[in-house]
This record gives C-alpha cells, sequence and structure tokens, in this order.
C-alpha cells in the first residue's frame, strides 16, 4: 500500500495509489509523447492540474517533466493543458469537437503531426482539466492504449455532491470509519493535507460539492455560518477550490432564534427574512463561490417552517431569496415525516409521507431551489421501491440521495457494495411521461428539462487509515462519483476499473474482487431481511438483528407480524401507498402475483403459507434465504483468502478481520431472524436444520 504522509498520520489514496508501469511496450509507446507538460492558461487551477499530472506521471513513467507555458514550433512532444476556446489549439481541435465540450467536460485527443507528438487535454472551464488530467492519469494506469484515450466526456448532471454528516465534535453520524477529518472538539480542523487528499479523491471522481457539517444542525454547528468560524470555513474551500468543489454547509431553520437573538423563524417574517439575507451576505465576502444551505426541517425534531403554519416552498423560497444574487442554491431535503404518527389508522404510513408533503408543493419553489429525495419512501434499508416523488415534480428541480455510508447495509464490518442497488434503482422507468421516463433522466435533469439536478451522497469517509474503515468499502465512493457523472455506464465497468486501478490487474484479483463486489449486496439481502422486509434493525445504532427494532415503534411493531402474516398492506385497498405511483407501476405493486417478488413484504401483508414463484411457502423462503446467505459469506470468504499473497498485507489482514466478523454477524442475523419467524408460526424448517427456539 502506498500511504500519503501528514505530520501527524499516514493514510491509504485508495485508488490515487501510483506505482510504476511495469509494462515496457507501454512505456516506450508513452514515453515519445513525454517532453514536457505544456499550460496554455497561467492560474492556479491550471498550474494545480499540471503538477498533479507530473507528480502522477514522475511515479507512473519515472520522468521528471518540465511545466512550460508555450506551444513553440519546434516542441517536438508533450502533454497540452488548455481551454478549448484558446486559438492556438485551433490546429488540434474540430469546430465541432469545440462545441461538444462543456465547462465541466473535456476532450482528449492524441496527435500526430509534422513529427510532433501531443496529448491534449482541453476543457471550456478549470474543473473540466482537473478531471481531465484524473481521467488521462487513470487511463495510463489502466495500460489504455494510445489510439484508445481519445475521447470527449460530459458530465450527466450537473450537481454531484457529498453530504457529510459530520459534527462539529468531531463525530460522525452513521459514520463507522473513524472521525471527521474537518470538526474536532467544537472546532474546525487544520488538517490541511488530509483535506487535500481528499479533494483530490472527490475531484478524481468528479464530484463538485460538498457539504461538510450534518443536516442535524445543532449546539455550536449552528454558528458555522457566523464570522467566527467562516475565515477557518474560507480555507477549506479554498483547498476545495482548486479542484473544482464547492464547499455548501447545513443550516438549522431556527439560526434566526439562536444566532439572531429574533423571537421567531417565521420564513414570512420581514425580520428573519432580512436576518438570512444578511448572513448570506456575510458568507459570500469570505466565500465568493459558497455553494449554498442544505436543509432538513420538520423532521426528526430539527425545526421547520411547519412550526409557523407556513409549507415547505415558504420556507425554502425564503433561504433561495437570498442565495440568488450570489448563484447560490438550497438543497432542500425531502426527508419529512412525522417519526410519532400514530399508525394503527390502517391509511396511515410512513411510506407516503415525502410525497403527501411535497407533491402539492409541485411549481411553487424558486429557481434555486432542489429537492433533494431519498432513493426509496423510507430510510435507505437494504431495499425499498423507488421514491414514487420522482416522477410527480414535473416542475421542481430534484437530486437523488443515496446513503454510501452504510448505515443499514452492514455499517462497513459487512462487505455490501451498493453500486449494484444504485443502478437498479436508476434505471427505474416511472413511465410518468410515457415508456423511458428513467429516474436517471429525472436526475439528471433532462427529462423534465431542468437547470439544476443530481446526486448527492452521505459520505462513508472518515479519518481513518483507509478513509471507509472496510478497504472494500472505497469501492462505494468510487462508484457513487462515477454513476453520478454518467448513470448510464455499466455498473461491472465502474467496479472492474476500481478494482484494478486499487489493486492492480492481476486476472485472480480482479475475478474475485470483482465477484465478490457484485454479489455482496444480494448476500447481505440474503442473511438480513429479504423481499423487502427492512428495518429488522437494533434501534439507536442500526446494527445487528432485531425483528421488533424499529424506534418508532409505540404503535407496534413495523411490520406488524403475528402467528398468521406478515407485511404492510400498502396497496391501493390498504395504506393507499401505491396510488402515489403511475398507472402502469400501481397496478404491478397492487397485484400480489405481479408485485416484483424482492419487494413483496414491502408492498403487501402475507400469510406464512402463500406460495412464491419458485414454489416455496414465505416462510420457508425466509429460512432458506437465511440459511443461503450466510453460506454465501462463506464463498466471500474464500474468494477473498484465495488472494492471500497477491494484495498488500495490511490490506488483507484488514479485510479478512471484517470478513469473519460478517460471517459471524450473519450467522447472528440468520439464527435471530428464523427463530423470530419459528416462533411466530410454530412451523419448522422443511429441511430440519437447527433453528434455535
Ligand atoms: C442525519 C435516518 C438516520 C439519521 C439521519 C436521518 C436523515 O433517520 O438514522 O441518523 O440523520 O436518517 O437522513 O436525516
Amino acid at each position: 500500500m502506498i500511504l500519503s504522509k501528514n505530520s501527524k498520520q499516514k493514510y491509504s489514496m485508495c485508488w490515487l495509489s501510483y506505482k510504476p508501469i511495469d509494462e515496457i511496450e507501454y512505456i516506450r509507446e508513452f514515453e515519445r509523447y513525454l517532453d514536457k507538460i505544456v499550460l496554455l492558461e497561467n492560474n492556479i487551477y491550471f498550474q494545480n492540474a499540471g503538477n498533479e499530472l507530473r507528480r502522477a506521471l514522475e511515479v507512473l513513467f519515472g520522468t521528471d517533466l518540465r511545466l512550460s507555458n508555450c506551444i513553440d514550433a519546434n516542441m517536438g512532444s508533450g502533454i497540452i493543458l488548455g481551454k478549448v476556446t484558446d486559438e492556438r489549439l485551433n490546429n488540434f481541435i474540430t469546430d465541432d469537437e469545440k462545441k461538444e465540450v462543456s465547462e465541466e467536460g473535456f476532450l482528449i485527443k492524441v496527435i500526430n503531426k509534422n513529427k510532433g507528438r501531443y496529448i491534449i487535454v482541453a476543457s471550456k472551464g478549470e474543473k473540466g482539466i482537473i478531471y481531465g488530467i484524473f481521467h488521462l492519469i487513470n487511463k495510463i494506469r489502466l495500460k489504455t492504449r494510445l489510439k484508445e484515450l481519445n475521447c470527449i466526456e460530459k458530465p450527466k448532471a450537473p450537481l454531484r455532491i457529498i453530504n457529510h454528516w459530520d459534527n462539529i465534535d468531531g463525530t460522525i453520524e452513521r459514520g463507522y470509519a473513524g472521525k471527521s477529518i474537518f470538526f474536532a472538539n467544537g472546532r474546525i480542523k487544520r488538517d490541511y493535507k488530509r483535506i487535500l487528499d481528499y479533494a483530490r479523491l472527490l475531484a478524481s471522481i468528479r464530484i463538485n460539492g460538498v457539504v461538510i457539517n450534518n443536516v442535524n444542525v445543532r449546539d455550536k454547528a449552528i454558528w458555522l455560518i457566523t464570522p467566527k468560524y467562516l475565515n477557518e470555513l474560507s480555507k477549506i474551500a479554498e483547498i476545495f477550490r482548486l479542484y473544482g468543489i464547492k464547499l455548501y454547509l447545513s443550516i438549522n431553520f431556527a439560526s434566526p432564534i439562536y444566532i439572531g437573538g429574533l423571537d421567531t423563524a417565521d420564513p414570512l417574517d420581514k425580520n428573519v427574512q432580512k436576518w438570512w439575507k444578511d448572513a448570506v451576505k456575510t458568507i459570500y465576502s469570505y466565500i465568493p463561490d459558497f455553494g449554498g444551505f442544505l436543509v432538513k426541517a420538520d423532521s426528526e425534531f430539527n425545526p421547520g417552517p411547519y412550526v409557523y403554519g407556513r409549507t415547505h416552498a415558504d420556507g425554502a423560497n425564503m433561504l433561495a431569496e437570498a442565495l440568488l444574487p450570489y448563484g447560490g442554491v438550497v438543497i432542500w431535503r425531502a426527508f419529512v415525516y412525522n417519526c410519532l404518527q400514530d399508525w394503527r389508522d390502517t391509511k396511515t404510513d410512513r411510506a407516503k409521507a415525502a410525497y403527501d408533503n411535497f407533491k402539492p408543493l409541485d411549481g411553487k419553489f424558486s429557481e434555486n431551489v432542489i429537492l433533494q429525495i431519498k432513493y426509496g419512501p423510507m430510510d435507505f434499508q437494504v431495499r425499498e421501491p423507488v421514491s414514487p416523488l420522482f416522477g410527480a415534480m414535473e416542475k421542481t428541480n430534484q437530486m437523488m440521495e443515496f446513503q454510501i455510508t452504510q448505515e443499514y447495509t452492514g455499517q462497513q464490518i459487512h462487505l455490501c457494495y451498493l453500486g449494484t442497488l444504485w443502478k437498479e434503482i436508476l434505471e427505474f422507468d416511472t413511465y410518468c411521461k410515457g415508456k423511458g421516463s428513467y429516474v436517471k433522466r429525472i436526475v439528471d435533469g433532462s427529462l423534465f428539462g431542468m437547470r439544476y439536478a443530481g446526486f448527492a451522497g452521505v459520505s462513508n469517509i472518515g479519518d481513518s487509515i483507509n478513509w471507509t474503515g472496510h478497504d472494500l468499502a472505497q469501492a462505494n465512493l468510487w462508484t457513487f462519483g462515477k454513476l453520478a457523472w454518467d448513470p448510464d455506464k455499466k455498473i461491472e465497468d465502474i467496479a472492474r476499473e476500481w478494482t484494478i486501478l486499487t489493486f492492480g490487474d492481476d486476472k485472480k484479483v480482479v475475478d474475485n474482487i470483482l465477484w465478490m463486489l457484485l454479489n455482496s449486496h444480494t448476500i447481505y439481502e440474503k442473511y438480513t431481511t429479504p423481499l423487502g422486509l427492512g428495518w429488522m434493525v437494533n434501534p439507536g445504532h442500526h446494527y445487528g438483528p432485531n425483528p421488533e427494532g424499529y424506534e418508532y415503534s409505540k404503535w407496534g411493531t413495523y411490520h406488524r407480524a403475528d402467528t398468521k402474516a406478515i407485511g404492510v398492506d400498502r396497496t391501493s385497498r390498504g395504506t393507499g401507498y401505491t396510488l402515489q405511483y403511475h398507472k402502469f407501476w400501481r397496478e404491478i405493486f397492487d397485484d400480489i402475483n405481479k408485485c416484483p417478488e424482492e419487494l413483496l413484504l414491502f408492498f403487501h401483508r402475507v400469510p406464512y403459507d402463500f406460495r412464491l414463484k419458485n414454489g416455496k411457502t414465505l416462510l420457508q423462503f425466509m429460512y432458506d434465504s437465511h440459511f443461503e446467505g450466510v453460506e454465501m459469506v462463506d464463498e466471500l470468504i474464500k474468494k477473498w483468502e484465495d488472494l492471500r499473497g497477491k494484495i498488500d498485507d495490511e490490506v488483507f489482514n484488514r479485510v479478512y478481520e471484517r470478513l469473519k466478523m460478517q460471517k459471524e454477524h450473519a450467522i447472528e442475523w440468520r439464527d435471530v431472524i428464523n427463530t423470530y419467524f419459528y416462533r411466530k408460526t410454530g412451523i419448522p424448517d422443511e429441511k430440519g436444520r437447527v433453528i434455535y427456539p
């Protein structure tokens, strides 16, 4: 493992740990282009990109290239970084190519002309250059042949943002990889090297925004938007800026009361509006390219506009008005529900909350408000249906919220690669504008022609040696960035690229790790809560099995299991949740025989003797699934054991330890859940396996 040094700590650079290229033929082919790096713009962004490239090439090829500012007639060869609009590139780039390159996009072109050999990396703006550089570096590391380097890349979604749930005391809500890299003990950390390396990792997956504090904004964190912290924050913003990443902050909706001493935070109150305008003005005086606010309001005890009898549009638009003159945005979370609701009434259903709260507001949000919607209607369970809000808000900017951190998916002790699940969600056809109305086209803004759209991923990193606790969990961060840039990409390709860049291209290494990644979500689902059941975790920390553990269970168990059946009837005859979907899906979800089986218990109340498509009863399926899941963890372990000696020892052992823990905890899941069903039904396993009574 190549470790990046900083004064206090060593840590891996994940997929950016460069090693010398070992293929002589490839080195020869490439060396002919390596005379110097030409920067056609003289600014810190180009300088930084040039230095990134130079440092990488030094490791890859052992050559220390000069940085130069001019293309001279006898240049011979080199890598040229420039803006597509630069006339000096006219000889190399066609007008059509120029037109195709966007502000964040880039072009790479290999040229052999008049005995000169050049690789052009060009963009319309600065961000595209840094993305182009990392693209080139990684393509070289994948030993991509020169003739295959030519490309034009552009993002599908304009906003690609990481959300940190970092608290100002240094803890991370739902963080499983150490402490915050930004905060400690109520202060902003000055570990700029670590932040810079983080910015490099994020830029290499083309992330363009980062919210560094938790959406639950409490205590001192409320004051982050004031000069008390803004000076320090501006230094962090500066580091991120170098890598094309904007800084955003989560805010507390009641800040005018907490900080401003007002007696209300009513969004229609003139003093409140003025307070926010002044606060925003101050922020921009420290951070001129500040991205904007992320807001969790009226949810899980956070204040919001409902307190004043106002709508979420009133709340969001008030903030948006303050940010608009500076180009800032408000990202408003749709995760609004009443966690204390009494669900004994059969129509009451938490799954309906986001739609019920926001659908009536479609078209009422300002142009710079974006609604950030969790992928499913509940809360990042191992499987949920796609939130019906996608496809229901044609006049509202929308973003997809994925949880990269593995709150309900094994907390970075269990291997659970999320790319396969995310891809399924993005490929879901909402039918809102007829066939082909995919979620991916909604969150990239193209289906409804929205200016702002994109992806938010709840971060899985902390200050641990490998950033993510489980080394293989780095793949989730990588995949989030790759899908946000291009949701059409094949997940196998994304995972393969990560594997090679992180562990090298040994065939066995690649095959085994790829198998592990691509099967891991299914395995986790099998031994935890298959068929869309969800939630059977311990309350509070959400790790480990607890069949009746749903924390807001005052009104009975979440899944309402009794001796005959389990699941909530969410059909149009039941809670009415399916009515929030387009007719096409409503009819499918409503019908117990048509409903996709992996979501059966999400949508239906099902008797234990109900026969599934494979002929098994629901109960027997449950037993089998849990046994199979544990057996498949053995497969994961075996695949990893086969790689001993082929992977850096430290990394090997770290992952091995986690896999062994996974096995132990998977057995616990199997036994607790199977026992639960056995106790409920009194029906033993048909195969006579031991189920603890
Ligand atoms: C940041 C779930 C999590 C909370 C999280 C919340 C949210 O309820 O358990 O930790 O709070 O989602 O997304 O706001």
